[in-house]
Parts: structure tokens; C-alpha cells; sequence
């Protein structure tokens, strides 16, 4: 079924107003702007390779941002709904697949995301994905201080957003960020739910900053191609009620298959 699902999505939603998705937080509207145009730009994201080692790896120019947490995190979920394609990041899903190294290009080969952590020249930071219910681990604490002491950057999100009502879970928010200061790695946070999509535009804004995306970049911009999160789009059955209970293992072996752009 969840095949079938990417075809019609644009032409389902392209009436609703799209100022509708969570702008509350952005004061200007320039950067308002942007975030949609970053948003939308990684909708144009392509599975480039898996490496199994660094030495096969994608050529090391550009930019490039790695997504890092713990096993169950949400990264490959975090990568599907950022991107909008329910299989860009399936791979990692699959038991032996977890040591590849997944590369996708945005909209350039130079522009690139990866769902692991390899330091080399391209790399600029790291997405640092924390279940907001188990924030702060030792592994986080110790990427933290790793990305610290190379002088890269880290956007951490609190995944699963939706498990936490919204005041528990902006409460954990502010308790992650006032740790984050005590420790001096005053990182930049958010909120994220790939289930209800909350902070898609604030992370996206965040890695078009990063990334050098540039709204020259964003030819034939428009605006109907960006869905908004309706209930019926969800695909919740992609969603474990218990994530540390099961692996991906009906997943088709189409991992290496270059999945079909919705753009
Ligand atoms: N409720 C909820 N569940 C989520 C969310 N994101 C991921 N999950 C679930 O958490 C589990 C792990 O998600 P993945 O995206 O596979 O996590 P991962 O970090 O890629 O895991 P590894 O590849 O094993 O390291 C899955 O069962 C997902 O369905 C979310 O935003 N909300
Ligand atoms: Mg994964």
C-alpha cells in the first residue's frame, strides 16, 4: 500500500492554503518564505549511493549534513518526511543495511544529506535526532562533544513530538535546551514529528542555511507542491505504538532502486 500512496498526493491537497503549516513561531516573513522554498527544494532529493565504506563514498566537494542518533531515533522517518518520499531512506530500516552509508543529493550532487556520520571535508554538522522521551543519552552527549570540538554545527531534534502533548512536550524542549547550556554546547533545537510533520519548515530552514541554499535556487517555485500534514495522509501504520519491537522486515528489496520523484 504504500506504493500506491505517492501518486495522487499533490493533486489531493493542492487547494489548501499553505500559510496554514505551523508558522506561528516565524516573526519574518522573508524567512518564512525561505523555509517553504528550502522545503521544498528537499522534495527534490535523490538517492544517490550506499557506501559500505568511506573509501566508495560520493565525492567529497560541497556541502554536506549527516543525520546521527541512536538506533530507533527516527532518522529514516525524520529523512521520508523531510523529503516527502515514504522510501527515500528505507534502507537503514533493513537488519545489515544500519552500516551503509546512504547518500541523497538535493537538487545537486554538491547539496547532499546523508543518514550516517562520516567526518570528512564536506561535512558541515549534524541533525542530531533524540526521542524526545529519552533525550540526551550517553551516545548524544558524547556527538555533541564530538561536533563541538571539530567545529561543526549541530541542529538537534526531539523526535516523536506527537508521543508528548504540547505542553510536556515544549517543557522537554526547554529542559533540553537549558542542559545543552549548561554543558556550553548551546546547540540549536526544535520540536519534530515525522508522524504529524510538526517542525518540517523550521528543519528545513535550517539545512538550506547549512547547505548554501540559495532562493535563486528555487526556480519554479510553487507553492501547491508543498502538501500540508491533513490526517489522511498519514501513513500511521508506518508508525510502531512500541519502536524498539520491530524492524522493517517486510520492506521489499528494492532498497538500491532509485525511488520515482514526486516533483
Ligand atoms: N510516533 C512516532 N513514531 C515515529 C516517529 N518517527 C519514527 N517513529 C517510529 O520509530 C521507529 C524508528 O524509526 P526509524 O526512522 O526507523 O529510526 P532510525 O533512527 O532510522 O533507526 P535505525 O535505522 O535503526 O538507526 C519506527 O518504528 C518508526 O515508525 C514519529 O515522529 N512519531
Ligand atoms: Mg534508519
Amino acid at each position: 500500500m504504500h506504493h500506491s500512496r505517492g501518486k495522487s498526493k499533490n493533486s489531493k491537497i493542492a487547494a489548501a492554503p499553505k500559510q496554514k503549516i505551523s508558522y506561528e513561531k516565524k516573526v519574518d516573513s522573508a524567512v518564512t518564505e525561505y523555509a517553504v522554498r528550502a522545503l521544498n527544494w528537499l522534495r527534490k532529493a535523490e538517492f544517490l549511493m550506499s557506501a559500505p565504506k568511506l573509501n566508495l563514498c560520493v565525492e567529497d566537494t560541497g556541502y554536506e549534513i549527516a543525520f546521527a542518533g541512536r538506533s530507533n531515533a527516527g532518522k529514516s522517518s525524520a529523512i521520508n518526511a523531510l523529503t516527502n518520499q515514504k522510501q527515500l531512506a528505507r534502507a537503514s530500516k533493513r537488519p545489515g543495511r544500519t552500516q551503509m552509508i546512504n547518500f541523497f543529493s538535493l537538487g545537486n550532487p554538491d547539496q547532499r544529506l546523508v543518514d550516517f556520520l562520516i567526518q570528512r571535508k564536506s561535512l558541515q554538522g549534524l541533525v542530531l535526532l533524540m526521542d524526545i522521551r529519552h533525550p540526551l543519552q550517553h551516545f548524544d552527549v558524547m556527538m555533541l562533544e564530538w561536533a563541538y570540538s571539530r567545529k561543526l554545527f549541530v541542529h538537534v531534534l526531539l523526535t516523536k513530538s506527537d508521543k508528548l502533548n504540547r505542553g510536556p512536550a515544549s517543557k522537554a524542549l526547554q529542559e533540553v535546551k537549558a542542559q545543552l547550556k549548561k554543558m556550553k554546547l548551546d546547540f540549536s533545537i526544535q520540536l519534530f514529528s515525522s508522524l504529524n510533520k510538526q517542525g518540517l519548515e523550521e528543519l528545513a530552514s535550517v539545512m538550506g542555511g547549512r547547505l548554501n541554499f540559495t532562493l535563486d535556487q528555487a526556480q519554479h517555485f510553487d507553492l501547491s507542491s508543498i502538501p500540508d500534514a491533513t490526517a489522511d495522509e498519514l501513513d500511521t501504520d508506518e508508525f510502531d505504538e512500541d519502536p524498539e519491537a520491530s524492524m522493517d522486515l517486510d520492506a521489499e528489496d528494492d532498497v538500491e532502486t532509485k525511488p520515482q520523484s514526486e516533483a
